[in-house]
């Protein structure tokens, strides 16, 4: 009886384990919401790959370069330290790969993307999301 239990607790573990490494997201979507009446706003996707993960930010209402990163913290709470740098967002784009980490990783803290004015108005937030499954 006590072995017949163990095995089963075995097969159990394996299967969580199996479940767990499958619901590994590859695939995730950010709404960008608009900050301090920028007007700009949009989304990002974030898609897993082994060199890292893809994220590509659409922002309606951009046009001129705005500096973009991934901050340590939520867009009513961020760290104003980039945690890693996003190309710039251009005429509504910013596509990068940040190498060396996961969407799970990610999603394991609290993190935002953020958009800020331009170059000389980094302390000026244009629009903001927050990284959550
Ligand atoms: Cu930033």
């Amino acid at each position: 009886m006590q072995r017949i239990f163990t095995v089963c607790a075995t097969a159990l573990l394996s299967l969580s384990l199996a479940g767990a490494a499958l619901a590994a997201p590859t695939h995730l979507t950010v709404k960008i919401a608009s900050l301090n009446n920028s007007g700009e706003h949009g989304s990002a996707t974030l898609v897993q790959s082994k060199a890292g993960v893809l994220v590509t930010v659409h922002l309606l209402g951009n046009k001129a370069a705005q500096p973009t990163h991934i901050h340590a913290g939520t867009c009513g709470n961020i760290n104003a330290a980039p945690e890693w740098p996003l190309h710039n967002t251009v005429n509504g784009i910013s596509k990068t790969l940040v190498s060396g980490v996961t969407i799970s990783q990610m999603l394991a803290s609290h993190y935002a993307i953020n958009i800020h004015k331009s170059l000389m108005d980094l302390k000026d937030y244009v629009a903001c999301g927050n990284i959550k499954g």
